[in-house]
């Protein structure tokens, strides 16, 4: 009998471990502060591989359930979660995952450390990061919007560290005519006094739905398209913890992101609180749009590293034709420019980062923010892609064991795919940076930053420039239709470029 048992991948510390993150946190932070954060970032890389790893597998084990009626027939729509998805919410409470953002004790670096702990987190929440994206969206915008107390208030809770008080929130768009094109929003809101309203409609998507308030769109007259959209809060539930006047028809059978409940619902006569002045709703919404989409990215790029730190590992371990896999020149080869493709999407994604913490600091300047409204989009959309590729890759490293449930692995596939759907799809957020280059006049703004970046590096590879140059010749040459058929190349040019010339600049 065989009584050979191939070892399994196991996980580390996934802050000591990850060389890449130290180096650049060290190179981007000062030195006390990264002193100041380091012991934290320690002791969380080890819970994220401990009880945190634990409560995201449970949880991915218990899936939600919606439950429509009580034993006695009366309509209740309650939505079950499991223990460990609520042990989740008060984990991200406790360790600030979105209250550092806010608390802003690191002024502009605030926002690489809180993000530095979601990359950690991520793979091992079971998207718990979801709600947390939404809650921080959402945050955003009432810290820009929110001009009286229910508001201020509410923004408080969403940015507390404490279990009692944390609340999350949703971020409802989508409706069945589009999620795209959400100027189609057909939920209307009728006026009762001052800023409150009652909402009525239907959300076809709306993710997180256990959270305390909502984001929403709807329109209160008859002014058509996106601009007679208005951008409402909700709070869900009463004193008792009943939903208010929010009808749940079902939960969705998704691919992936099993633990996350995800809801089809009415609003019947919800009552709702305007925020911001009336109209313009798509505007303001954006602001939570592109903190999400900075969520989005910061979690394909865990996805990633997750996906990577268990292949290499089973690497070192799996042994074919006489010696370990990573001893394999093909092998090892496939693993370097998968890290590869990681490695640019980092420095991509943490760059917006610090500039993101600048913009909130109004630190940045006008070219940087600039240059942050047009990247997001970009690394979103290609994170997402690569997010995938990455875990089909990987799970073939593993050969059949990659295929089969128990491993856990075939679940980093089957999640992978929503980072390219929600929060705006590929199609989508390229015409999104064809609307940002117009209005913020980005394209030359982006194509001068890039080559004073490469004018001061000496090891920058020509073929960046040349890339530049080809770029350069079609933007400028094409028409406005050849642009947009192009709008997903273009995107991924830019991407490519952006991640190359990020990547020179560090190994300097
Ligand atoms: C785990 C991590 C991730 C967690 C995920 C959480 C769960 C998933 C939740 C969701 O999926 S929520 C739903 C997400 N839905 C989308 O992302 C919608 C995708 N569709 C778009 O983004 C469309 O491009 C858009 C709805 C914005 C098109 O709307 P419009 O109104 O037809 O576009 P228009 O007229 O160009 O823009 C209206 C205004 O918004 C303009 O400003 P002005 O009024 O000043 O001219 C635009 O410049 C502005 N705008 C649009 N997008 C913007 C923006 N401003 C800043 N940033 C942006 N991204
Ligand atoms: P459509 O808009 O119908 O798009 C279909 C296809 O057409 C896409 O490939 C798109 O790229 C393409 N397309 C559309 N317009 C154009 C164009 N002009 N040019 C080129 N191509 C185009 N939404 C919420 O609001 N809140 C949530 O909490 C939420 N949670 C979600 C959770 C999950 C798991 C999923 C999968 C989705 C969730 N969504 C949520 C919905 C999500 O944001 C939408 O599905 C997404 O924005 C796409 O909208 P749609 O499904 O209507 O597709």
């Amino acid at each position: 009998m065989d009584n050979f048992f191939q070892q399994p991948p196991q996980l580390k510390n996934q802050f000591t471990c990850d060389m890449l993150l130290q180096n650049y946190l060290q190179w981007k932070l000062p030195k006390e502060m990264y002193a100041s954060i380091h012991d934290d970032l320690l002791q969380f890389g080890n819970r994220v591989v401990n009880d945190i790893l634990h409560l995201g597998e449970e949880a991915e084990n218990t899936e939600p359930t919606h439950i429509a009626y009580d034993s006695w027939g009366k309509r209740i729509d309650e939505i079950r979660v499991s223990h460990a998805w609520k042990e989740l919410k008060n984990i991200s409470a406790t360790e600030g995952l979105v209250a550092i953002g806010y608390e802003r004790d690191y002024q502009n670096y605030s926002r690489l450390y809180q993000f530095a702990k979601l990359y950690l987190f991520h793979p091992s929440s079971a998207f718990f990061t979801c709600p947390l994206a939404m809650t921080d969206g959402a945050a955003r915008v009432l810290e820009i919007y929110g001009e009286d107390d229910f508001l201020r208030g509410a923004f408080a809770n969403l940015t507390s560290r404490d279990p009692q008080k944390f609340w999350t929130s949703g971020q409802w768009m989508t409706e069945r005519r589009g999620g795209s094109d959400v100027s189609q929003t057909a939920t209307t809101a009728i006026r009762k006094e001052g800023k409150l309203y009652n909402l009525e409609g239907t959300k076809w998507f709306t993710s997180a739905t256990t959270s305390e308030m909502a984001l929403t769109l709807a329109r209160v007259d008859e002014v058509t398209g996106s601009k007679g959209l208005s951008l409402f809060m909700i709070e869900l539930r009463d004193g008792e913890q009943k939903l208010q006047n929010i009808e749940v028809h079902r939960l969705k059978d998704k691919l992936g992101t099993k633990a996350l409940p995800t809801a089809e619902l009415s609003l019947h006569q919800t009552p709702a609180q305007m925020v911001g002045d009336l109209g313009h709703g798509v505007r303001k919404i954006a602001s939570m749009l592109n903190i999400t989409r900075l969520y989005n990215s910061i979690t394909a790029l865990g996805h990633m590293r997750r996906c990577l730190a268990l292949a290499i590992d089973y690497a070192g371990k799996r042994k074919a034709f006489g010696k370990y896999l990573i001893d394999h020149p093909l092998h090892y080869r496939t693993l370097c420019e998968l890290q590869t493709e990681f490695t640019g999407c980092f420095h991509l994604i943490f760059f917006l980062i610090e500039l993101l913490g600048k913009s909130e600091t109004n630190t940045a300047t006008a070219e940087e923010d600039k240059l942050l409204r047009t990247l997001t989009p970009i690394a979103k959309l290609y994170s997402a892609k690569k997010a995938i590729a990455i875990s089909s890759e990987t799970l073939e490293l593993f050969g059949g064991a990659g295929y089969i449930e128990d491993t856990g692995l075939p679940r980093f596939l089957r999640d992978a795919q929503v980072y390219s759907i929600w929060e705006g799809t590929t199609n989508i957020l390229s015409l999104d940076v064809l609307r940002a280059v117009d209005k913020e006049q980005s394209f030359p703004l982006w194509c001068k930053w890039i080559q004073g970046k490469l004018t001061t590096a000496e090891n920058a590879p020509s073929s960046i420039s040349e890339s530049m140059q080809k770029l350069i010749k079609f933007v400028s040459s094409a028409e406005r239709e050849t642009l947009e058929v192009e709008a997903r190349q273009l995107a991924y040019s830019i991407a490519r470029i952006t991640m190359a010339t990020l990547m020179v600049e560090y190994a300097k």
